[in-house]
């Protein structure tokens, strides 16, 4: 198996990371789907400054160098899930004094949507607390969906686990693409979640991998997994027939009243090796440093940016908890150099499957 020849793409401009990143690879580079547990671990183990240059040199051979992508998010339904990750302020089985809301109606979510594209965001993504979400449901989210794209933005929804079917909706409704994380680890994984299977989120991930729409998925760290675990999920992603667009690391926001509040958090080291692995396994992916920003140092998010992180949620909130405040995220971009990416709508971001294999 050919990879990439790091001599080649220390000189990467602007220009060739966006041929690059208009798909165009073939000729530059195999993305691997084969690695083994050991070959991840060792990266991940490498001596710090070595794992940072080799991921901020791929990074520059398939991305522009200085800029971030920017997403805004939405809670469009909140709490009474009836799920019980371990991790999550919307479950109904933890007492988290979070107020529960109905499907917000249209006309809140279209004026959420022009705020978030005013304050510069290209994607907006909308998050409900469903297990998965009901036909019904399904109806009133497309509703959204088209009207978020009227809009001028691209579109995320994240509603759990979906159909076959329900795929094909979304992919007819033109979503541009589906959050569905796979958490942790498969040997993690029951310390977190019980009441759907890893394989399930396979499953779901497969669906709409299938019908054409772009895959967010990713995990959460710092929830008292072990190193081999953080190996293990990433090795899950990068393993898949066809890497996801978007992998969004979490870092875990403790929240009190579920099981995993007080939890062993991860060394801020970790976390910035975390990333430069995840840049290096899926070298065309987009790698969202996601939740959790709001307790990282300026320092932190700069590391995380330097091991290839290319990707944000902004504006105050999460779904449920505080994000970074805006003003100082324009601050820390303008003291790093760093732009908001601009997105062409309609622009296809699926990683050609003839990119995929070697
Ligand atoms: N209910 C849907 C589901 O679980 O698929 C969609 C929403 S859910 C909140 C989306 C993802 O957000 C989760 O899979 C998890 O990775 C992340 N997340 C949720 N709560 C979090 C927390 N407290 N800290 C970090 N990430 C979190
Ligand atoms: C993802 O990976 N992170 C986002 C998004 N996908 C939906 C959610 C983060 C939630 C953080 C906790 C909260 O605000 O409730
Ligand atoms: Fe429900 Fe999603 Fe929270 Fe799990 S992560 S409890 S499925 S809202």
């Amino acid at each position: 198996m050919q990879y990439i020849d790091l001599h080649s793409m220390t000189q990467a401009n602007t220009t060739s990371a966006h041929a690059l990143s208009s798909q165009n690879t073939s000729s530059s580079a195999a993305l691997r789907h084969d690695w083994s547990l050991e070959e991840i671990q060792n990266l991940l183990q490498q001596p710090f400054n070595d794992l940072l240059f080799e991921a901020q040199t791929i990074h520059r051979q398939f991305h522009a160098q200085n800029e971030v992508q920017i997403s805004s998010l939405l809670s469009i339904k909140t709490g009474a899930c009836p799920e019980d990750c371990g991790y999550c302020s919307q479950s109904a089985k933890y007492n988290t004094a979070l107020e529960r809301e109905r499907l917000l109606p249209l006309e809140e979510v279209i004026e959420k949507a022009k705020i978030a594209k005013s304050n510069g965001s290209s994607r907006f993504c909308m998050g409900a607390a469903w297990r998965n979400p009901t036909d019904k449901n399904l109806d009133k989210v497309i509703d959204m969906i088209s009207a978020v794209r009227e809009v001028g933005m691209q579109t995320c929804v994240t509603l759990g686990m979906l159909t076959d079917q329900q795929s094909q909706r979304l992919k007819d409704a033109g979503l541009d693409y589906y959050n569905h994380n796979l958490d942790t680890s498969p040997e993690f994984y029951g310390n977190v979640i019980t009441t759907r299977t890893f394989q399930d989120r396979l499953d779901t991930l497969q669906y709409v991998r299938d019908k054409g729409i772009n895959v967010c998925s990713g995990g959460i760290l710092g929830m008292g997994e072990k190193a081999t675990d953080r190996a293990s999920m990433l090795q899950q992603l990068a393993n898949m027939p066809q890497h996801p667009e978007s992998v969004p690391i979490n870092m875990l926001v403790q929240i009190e009243g579920t099981p995993l509040f007080g939890a062993d958090g991860i060394d801020s080291i970790e976390f910035v090796r975390s990333i430069a692995a995840a840049r290096i396994l899926m070298p065309m992916s987009q790698v969202r440093l996601s939740a959790g920003r709001h307790e990282m140092s300026d320092e932190m998010q700069a590391m995380c940016f330097f091991a290839g992180a290319n990707s944000i949620f902004y504006g105050d909130k999460l779904l449920t908890t505080e994000n970074c405040e805006t003003n100082d995220d324009l601050a820390l971009f303008s003291r790093l150099g760093i732009k908001p990416s601009e997105v062409e709508l309609g622009q296809t971001d699926l990683i050609k499957a003839e990119a995929c294999h070697s």
